[in-house]
């Protein structure tokens, strides 16, 4: 009977998750640095995340968006919600902006300062 319930123990242990601090970063390779190619694909992957009734658009709800204002200038066909197209689009001009010294990626640094001036 004690084997068995540490052997129960061991198998509870192996399944927590392994990987600690588990990255939303964008930074596939982990070099410090994300290109516009790692960006998009993150970009689509928290999308497709997002839209949880898999209908292709993004709902305010579904984004868990907080700033209605900013949703509505993101939704440039007004139709109250995001497709893929509209979403990459406010993604991109975050990663642009983002990009101070515009080498076509963004360094930890200017991930850091993009974050510090994001006003809530
Ligand atoms: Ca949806
Ligand atoms: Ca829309
Ligand atoms: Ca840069």
């Amino acid at each position: 009977m004690k084997y068995a319930a540490l052997l129960a123990a061991g198998a509870m242990a192996l399944a927590v998750p392994a990987f600690a601090g588990g990255g939303k970063s964008a930074d596939a390779d982990g070099n410090g640095q994300i290109t516009k190619a790692e960006f998009d694909a993150s970009t689509q992957a928290e999308w497709t995340k997002h839209d949880k009734d898999g209908n292709g658009q993004l709902s305010m709800a579904e984004a868990g968006a907080k700033d209605p204002a900013k949703w509505k200038a993101a939704d440039t066909n007004g139709d109250g919600s995001l497709s893929a197209a509209e979403f990459a689009a406010k993604k991109s001009a975050w990663f642009a902006k983002a990009d101070s010294n515009a080498d076509g990626m963004i360094s930890q640094a200017e991930q850091h300062t993009a974050m510090a001036s994001k006003s809530h």
